[in-house]
């Protein structure tokens, strides 16, 4: 991204600084993301937000920023320096608006940077683990009062397993030859999936699983934490919809628990580590149990796998269609993402048989 552009787009939002230099944050396959320095106290994070994938960015925009403002009231009882901490914080533009459209049709939006917060992108120890299932458990806790009818569906189905599948059959009647061949015993596994990977669904559709205000991105690096590993913030709320608990249960599970990162091509290194599960479960459990039915409670490990495999089946379709949604860096990239995903599974299946997955005994 262009010097002057970045720093013509930062001056148009409400702050009191002048631009010194930006570093480019790379850890998401969607936005584009700079750290912002300035001449003073505060850093800041400008955000280009990816409008081919998220089609209404102001009703994004407003999803979060409402997001914020509730848990700020909840959390109200906190200093005002630990606050700042623990909820993001959102800059308005000059003209009003929690978000700036540039002249090339782009959108941005700008939040104050965190100091002294760390991010994982893989969890090597169970304290991690612990506190990261405390800070998701305690988001769905401190949002579960908030009417999640009120928030924009901004990408509609995103987490829908029978959408995500006709995607996938789609992607095989566009798919060339030679991707085909490739994917061919991935493509075996997903079939051999498809029913268990819907039972989550079928229980959504039925009611029998509430829907509710969820993250729906819950990886470990969507955390901050400080320097002694106790979780401080949950961040990048665009996905911020109405949803059911599996989702944010199982992807922080996909994240934490895998032993390598998603994107690791040797298998070998790539095991699902099941004291980590543990450790997770019981600081979401101890957050959230309360907020929590019977029946939501029952169906988190099904939904562990779940969201492994629903990451499976969107990296999958995204190489058979020819990379079109995700960045990538290079063209087996996605490829490779399902593999190490599908083997995560085989690597879950082992440790938990298909009825400990049932009855959620740990
Ligand atoms: C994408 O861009 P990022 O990293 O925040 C994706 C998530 C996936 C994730 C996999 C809007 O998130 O659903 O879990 O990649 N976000 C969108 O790393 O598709
Ligand atoms: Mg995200």
């Amino acid at each position: 991204m262009e010097l002057e552009h970045l720093k013509k787009v930062f001056n148009q939002f409400n702050h009191s600084t002048n631009f010194l230099n930006h570093k480019e944050l790379v850890s998401g396959h969607i936005n584009d993301t700079y750290l912002i320095e300035t001449s003073g106290d505060s850093k800041f994070v400008l955000q280009r937000i990816n409008h081919l994938v998220f089609k209404d960015v102001p009703g994004l925009v407003t999803n979060k920023v409402n997001v914020s403002k509730h848990l700020l009231t909840k959390l109200k009882h906190l200093p005002k320096n630990e606050l700042k901490r623990r909820v993001l914080s959102f800059v308005p533009a000059k003209n009003g608006d929690y978000y700036y459209n540039d002249i090339n049709g782009n959108y941005w939006n700008l939040m104050v940077f965190i100091e002294d917060s760390v991010t994982f992108e893989t969890v090597k120890n169970e304290e991690v683990a612990y506190e990261g299932g405390k800070l998701f458990g305690r988001f769905l806790n401190l949002t579960s009062d908030f009417d999640a009818s009120k928030l924009t569906e901004v990408i509609p189905k995103f987490h829908d397993m029978s959408f995500r599948f006709s995607q996938f059959e789609e992607s095989l009647k566009v798919a060339t030859k030679e991707r085909l061949t490739k994917a061919k015993d991935l493509i075996e596994k997903v079939h051999h999936l498809k029913e268990e990977m819907h039972i989550i669904q079928r229980l959504k559709e039925s009611g029998e699983i509430q829907l509710r205000v969820t993250h729906n991105d819950t990886k470990i690096s969507n955390a901050l934490f400080d320097k002694n590993n106790k979780g401080l913030c949950v961040i990048d709320t665009d996905t911020v919809m109405p949803g059911v608990v599996h989702y944010d249960f199982g992807d922080a599970i996909r994240t934490i628990c895998n032993t390598a990162s998603e994107d690791e091509k040797n298998l070998e290194l790539v095991n699902f580590n099941l004291d980590l599960y543990k450790a997770y479960t019981k600081g979401f459990l101890e957050e959230v149990e309360s907020a929590l039915t019977p029946t939501e409670i029952k169906y988190l490990p099904l939904a562990a796998k779940t969201m492994i495999f629903i990451m499976a089946i969107r990296f999958l379709t995204d190489y058979l269609n020819g990379n079109i949604y995700y960045k990538v860096a290079y063209p087996e990239h996605n490829f490779d993402r399902a593999k190490n995903q599908l083997k995560l599974i085989e690597s879950f299946e082992k440790q938990f048989t298909e009825t400990e997955v049932k009855i959620n005994k740990l």
